[in-house]
């Protein structure tokens, strides 16, 4: 049995539990949090920063969100189609996960972990560079939509644009004037089924959005 260890609440852990539920794959979800240190030592003991998600295939550690993807892709035939089977297309889609781990992620990250690290007074020249770097992804982004059209779901694109743009959107809402595109994207990967049981997995830890979660999706 596939051990998938993370928790509801984290973007990368939605990222890698998206092809889970889209193919009903049967795995155990280890749960991290305080009341789980066994499932903390593990991911301490088998991962390069300490970070989750990890993926245990009986002995075989697989890390990074992106890299348990690829993993899934590999093993089971029914997740082949997590990649365009042209290598170009295919090559594409992981250019355009790195967008979103590198420009949309990161950002979100940025502002969460000000939150984090002072509460009382978040570093606010932090928080508005990662907002600015967050509207230029927005742009960037709307014209490629623009230019392509939206992509088919469900391959490692929409794991990586859905939970990205999920918590993007809180720190940083997509205007609908500016990038009307980008915004329909949203709302149409999280009507995806497999996304949606995401959003509703994570609802109950939304006190815990440093930041501060808003009163919608
Ligand atoms: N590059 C990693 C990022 C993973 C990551 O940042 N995970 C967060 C949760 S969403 C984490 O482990 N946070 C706890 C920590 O940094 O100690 C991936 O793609 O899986």
């Amino acid at each position: 049995m596939l051990q998938l260890f993370g928790h509801p609440f984290s973007s990368y852990t939605w990222k890698a539990l998206i092809p889970f539920y889209a193919h009903a794959l049967p795995f155990t979800l280890r749960m991290l949090g305080p009341d789980h240190p066994e499932n903390q030592a593990v991911v301490q003991e088998r991962t390069p920063a300490g970070k989750f998600p990890l993926l245990l295939d009986g002995e075989r550690a697989v890390f990074e969100a992106t890299g348990i993807i690829e993993y899934l892709a590999a093993m089971r035939a029914e997740c082949r189609t997590l990649f365009p089977a042209d290598p170009v297309d295919a090559a594409h889609v992981r250019m355009l996960d790195r967008v979103f781990d590198n420009y949309v992620m990161a950002n979100v990250m940025h502002v969460v972990q000000a939150h984090l690290r002072t509460p009382a007074s978040p570093d606010q020249a932090e928080i508005a560079a990662a907002r600015q770097a967050l509207a230029r992804a927005y742009r960037w982004l709307e014209a490629w939509l623009k230019a392509e059209g939206e992509p088919e779901s469900v391959t490692l694109l929409t794991c990586a644009a859905a939970p990205s743009l999920f918590y993007a959107d809180w720190v940083l809402p997509i205007a609908a004037e500016h990038c009307p595109r980008l915004a329909a994207w949203r709302a149409a990967l999280l009507a995806l089924p497999p996304v949606a049981r995401c959003v509703e997995d994570a609802r109950p830890y939304r006190p815990l959005f440093p930041p501060g979660a808003p009163d919608r999706d």
